[in-house]
């Protein structure tokens, strides 16, 4: 097969599983194991969509950021009232939201998720003037509807999350960082109560529909529901979080895309005009990036890790989130050699060597495990994000091997959630949206990040 034969099939097929996942005025991440609309998956989808049906990008952001609460966090998940609340667990009642805004109660959940929408509110912008002048107008409407809704979520997370007082968000949830059981969360959660009999009262759902070796472990989802309880307890209240709450994480990951994320709106303010407002965002970018080089950087690993904000300790574990604060274009110079120093060593041996793009985990590390969802499998978004990084800093022959090989796996596999990092085995869910969107990003865009580096 040629590789335009190539791209044209991963391209339709691609474009199929966004159009199947459609569901009316939202995405779902896969109709087998995520019936809702997830937030940070909206907007890698969004940026798949930006090439193939950009109404429905926007659609889709619309409909998340409908649902943003008056304190300016945007939920991690927002349920379909059309779905039964056995369909997903934890569903609507567990979390029991209480009504907010023109929202009726239980609408969504009360954690939030990277804030990855004004990287892909810019992306879909400036993929739009190439659908012609109405796509053009639409995006701008659409960009000025969004702003002041991505900032009021900028400042949710740097104000009321900031339980460090570093200028770091902290996550009070592995699935707020969307890294869910990666093991950088195991030493804070070791502190977590693990009561199994939640288990009994709770019912997993994701077993049903999934391999149990391919997700987390009983133990594990205990504590996980503990905390949802906690906070939902405490009325999603973020006040005292370190005193009142189990597990308060600064994680690089995430706070890279927060970073990010003022980049992009800088992009953002700039097209409407708001030109003070775009200074004010490159300024909140520096300092977060000064804030991660300074707090999350080991210099005995040479590599980023979460902190604990209760105990004041970063996690051992070198994850693929280590490496996401490449994505800034003010990282000193040191650490940016240090993360492609990472990224090419054994632990995450870029294409180079395996021809896989990176796993999630140290390959080296005992607990490495080929299978289990965080610990070790491939993910599409994360490899995404780490050739977004290298093109910011100039690496643009790595970032050219990793897209390719991105390429070369999804085409290989199929559209799947996760992959075998030995095998490059398609695990998880099936027709999974956000491996699509990003692989038809891929097809379509070799360009550099508006900020990148000279
Ligand atoms: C919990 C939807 C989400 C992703 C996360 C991924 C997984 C959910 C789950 O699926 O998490 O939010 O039930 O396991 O870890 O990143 O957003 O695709």
């Amino acid at each position: 097969m040629t590789a335009t034969e190539m791209s044209a099939e991963l391209w339709n097929s691609a474009a199929r599983v966004l159009e199947d996942n459609w569901a009316g005025d939202h995405m779902v991440p896969s109709r087998k194991l995520y019936p809702h609309q997830w937030s940070w998956d909206a907007a890698f989808i969004a940026i798949g969509l930006g090439y193939v049906n950009p109404s429905r990008a926007w659609r889709d952001l619309r409909s998340l950021f409908e649902a943003q609460w008056p304190d300016g966090r945007v939920p991690h998940i927002v349920f379909d009232p059309a779905t039964a609340e056995g369909d997903y667990f934890p569903g609507p009642a567990v979390w029991n939201v209480p009504a907010y805004g023109r929202r009726p109660a239980r609408g969504s959940t009360g954690i939030v998720q990277p804030p990855m929408h004004a990287i892909a509110a810019w992306e879909v912008y400036r993929h739009a003037s190439g659908h012609g002048a109405a796509c053009a107008l639409q995006a701008h409407t659409e960009l000025e509807w969004l702003y002041p809704r991505l900032v009021a979520q900028q400042e949710y997370l740097l104000g009321r999350r900031d339980a460090g007082g570093a200028g770091l968000a902290a996550i009070v949830h592995p699935w707020e960082a969307g890294l869910d059981n990666s093991p950088s969360w195991d030493p804070p959660l070791a502190n977590v109560p693990a009561d199994r009999s939640l288990l009994e009262t709770y019912r997993r759902r994701d077993l049903a529909v999934a391999d149990a070796a391919q997700r987390p472990t009983d133990t594990d989802y205990a504590r996980y529901i503990g905390l949802v309880l906690n906070y939902r307890d405490g009325n999603y209240s973020d006040h005292d979080l370190a005193q009142r709450h189990g597990f308060v994480v600064e994680c690089p990951s995430f706070n890279s895309i927060l970073g990010a994320a003022e980049l992009s709106l800088a992009q953002i303010a700039g097209v409407l005009g708001l030109g003070d407002q775009a200074r004010r965002h490159r300024d909140r970018a520096q300092r977060i990036t000064m804030a991660i080089a300074s707090r999350l950087w080991d210099p005995q690993t040479r590599t980023f890790h979460a902190r604990d904000v209760r105990t004041g300790r970063l996690s051992p574990a070198q994850c693929v989130s280590g490496l996401m604060p490449l994505m800034l274009p003010d990282l000193p110079p040191d650490q940016t050699e240090a993360i492609m120093a990472e990224a090419r060593s054994a632990r995450f041996g870029l294409p180079e060597q395996t021809l896989l793009p990176v796993p999630s985990y140290d390959r080296t590390a005992p607990d490495f495990d080929t299978q289990r969802y965080w610990r070790g499998p491939i993910w599409i978004n994360m490899n995404w994000l780490l050739r977004r990084g290298m093109l910011v800093h100039g690496y643009r022959d790595d970032a050219e091997d990793l897209r390719r090989s991105m390429l070369r796996l999804v085409h290989g596999n199929g559209h799947f959630e996760y992959f075998d990092p030995k095998t490059g085995e398609g695990l998880g869910a099936p027709a999974f949206g956000w491996t699509a969107a990003l692989s038809l990003d891929l097809l379509a865009d070799r360009s550099v990040p508006a900020y990148a580096r000279s």
